[in-house]
């Protein structure tokens, strides 16, 4: 042993491109934390920011569970639908503490304009329902009693209908544009979607006095009650 001490990695906050990111960059900023690079600009996955101490890792948004579950990164920013997905879903390892109120959306049933949804589901018709969102879809189906075919998809689900790959979407609906613009229309609500900010559970002991305060940011920034 030489003494000296290990230098501790600053805190890693895992953020997906698009809303997740742009929504939290005006909370970070209330606490007081400024992202310096551009995103758009810059190809780099590491991002510092005004905190030394404080830096972002970007990765896919559906991976942020994964970083946070496995430490890699001690917070993340995900949404309660790719929460809902996560698997192992009741692992130990992380911690949802706060609803951030950002990225809101509906998760929904949606069919081709047309299609007599009700009339199917009450005919008990074996639907096919293509999603990514696929223990949701099948939670919904169930707890409704009706048999589905659930066909997973990882993207452009509102296509499926369209071309007899399925009868119905599971999706997220925010202005609804792109249901209408593929004339499709939403017949059933799931869920209501925000993000959550997540912990890593472990790092939340041994690194509590310096998540606290920035736990605290969020919950300030969010206007947000735990949850
Ligand atoms: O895009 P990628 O495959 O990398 O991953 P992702 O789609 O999971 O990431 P991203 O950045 O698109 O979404 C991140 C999170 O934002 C999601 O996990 C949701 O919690 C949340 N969110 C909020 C949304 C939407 N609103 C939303 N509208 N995620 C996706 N959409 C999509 C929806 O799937 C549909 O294709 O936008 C389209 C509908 O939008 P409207 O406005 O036309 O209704
Ligand atoms: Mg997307």
């Amino acid at each position: 042993m030489n003494g000296r001490l290990q230098a501790r990695p600053p805190i890693t906050l895992a953020l997906s491109k698009g809303r997740i990111f742009d929504e939290t960059l005006p909370l970070l900023a209330d606490a007081g934390i400024e992202v310096p690079d551009d995103l758009e600009a810059t190809r780099k996955l590491i991002l510092p920011t005004s905190d030394p101490d404080l830096r972002i890792i970007i990765v896919r948004a559906s991976d942020v569970p994964t970083y946070v579950q496995y430490g890699a990164a001690d917070l993340g920013v995900a949404g309660k639908d790719v929460l809902n997905e996560h698997q192992p879903r009741h692992s130990g390892g992380l911690y949802q503490p706060i609803d951030l109120g950002i990225a809101r959306c509906r998760m929904c049933v949606a069919v081709p304009v047309g299609f007599d949804y009700e009339a199917a589901v009450y005919q008990g018709a074996r639907l096919r329902v293509a999603t990514k969102y696929v223990q949701a879809a099948r939670e919904h189906f169930a707890a409704k009693g009706v048999h589905v075919d659930i066909i997973k998809l990882y993207g452009s689900m509102e296509l499926a209908p369209l071309v007899g790959l399925a009868d119905a979407i599971v999706d997220l609906v925010s202005t609804g544009g792109t249901l209408k613009a593929n004339n499709l229309t939403p017949v059933e609500d799931i869920a209501t979607i925000s993000s959550r900010l997540i912990v890593n559970q472990a790092a939340l002991k041994t690194r509590r006095e310096r998540l606290e305060p920035l736990l605290d940011a969020f919950r300030r920034a969010s206007g947000s009650e735990d949850v």
